[in-house]
C-alpha cells in the first residue's frame, strides 16, 4: 500500500492526500516535519535529501517533490482520470505546476508563515505587505494567463489543478486585501467543489 510521509497541514502533503482521494487510492501516512520534527533523521535524509515533506513510498519507489509525486500517481493510477494522455495537451497544465513551484510558492511563503505561523505580536508588517504584493502580482498573471476552460488543462480535472489549488486556496483564505481576479475565482470555485479539496485542504490554515 502507498505510504505517505508528512504532516497533514503541509500544503505539499495535502496535494498527495487530495490526489489519493481523487484516485480512491488507499494509503498509510506518518507525521513528520513541522511540530513533529524528524526531518533530519539520517534514515529520512537517505530517502529525501532535502529533509522536507512529503515523501511517498510505493513498493520499491521512493519519491520526493510533491509535483513529481502527483505526476507519478496520476500516470500510474489515474490513466482514465487525473492523467492527460496527450503530451501536448498535458503541457497546458504542467506549465502551471512548474510555475507554482518557481513563482507562486516563493511569493506566498512569507505571507503564509507570518499570518498563520507567527504570533500576532511578533509579525513583521512590512514583510507581510511585500509578500502580499508579490503574491498579488503572481495571482494577476495567473488570472490573465489561465484558459477559459473549466480546468487548467481543458475540461479534464488533472493533477495540475491540485498543485495550483493548494496555493490559490491560500490567496482566497488568508486574511488579506485581495484584488478581484475573476477568472482565477471562477476556476477556484470549480476545484473547491472536489471532495478531496473539502476533505484535506479546506480544513483551516495551520
Ligand atoms: N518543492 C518541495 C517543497 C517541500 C516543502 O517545502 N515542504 C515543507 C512543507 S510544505 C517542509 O517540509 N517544511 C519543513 C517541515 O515541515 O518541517 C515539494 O513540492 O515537495
Amino acid at each position: 500500500m502507498l505510504h505517505i510521509i508528512g504532516r497533514s497541514n503541509s500544503g505539499n502533503v495535502q496535494k498527495v492526500l487530495w490526489a489519493c482521494e481523487e484516485l480512491s487510492l488507499p494509503y498509510t501516512r506518518e507525521d513528520r516535519g513541522g511540530q513533529h520534527g524528524g526531518n533530519d533523521d539520517p534514515h529520512y535524509l537517505r530517502m529525501n535529501p532535502n529533509g522536507l515533506v512529503p515523501t511517498v513510498i510505493d513498493g520499491d519507489a521512493v519519491i520526493w517533490e510533491s509535483n513529481t509525486i502527483l505526476r507519478y500517481l496520476a500516470c500510474k493510477y489515474g490513466a482514465e482520470t487525473l492523467w492527460e494522455p496527450d503530451p501536448a495537451k498535458r503541457t497546458l497544465g504542467e506549465r502551471w505546476m512548474d510555475w507554482q513551484l518557481a513563482v507562486l510558492a516563493p511569493a506566498h511563503r512569507v505571507l503564509f508563515y507570518q499570518l498563520i505561523r507567527t504570533p500576532e505580536d511578533k509579525r513583521d508588517q512590512a514583510a507581510i505587505a511585500k509578500s502580499r504584493d508579490m503574491m498579488s502580482t503572481a495571482m494577476q498573471l495567473f488570472d490573465q494567463g489561465i484558459p477559459d476552460s473549466t480546468y487548467l488543462g481543458g475540461e479534464r480535472f488533472t493533477v495540475a489543478d491540485i498543485a495550483l489549488g493548494i496555493f490559490v486556496h491560500r490567496w482566497f483564505a488568508l486574511p488579506i486585501f485581495r484584488e478581484p481576479f475573476p477568472k482565477a475565482q471562477r476556476w477556484y470555485r470549480a476545484i473547491a467543489e472536489r471532495p478531496g479539496f473539502r476533505k484535506y485542504v479546506d480544513v483551516g490554515l495551520s
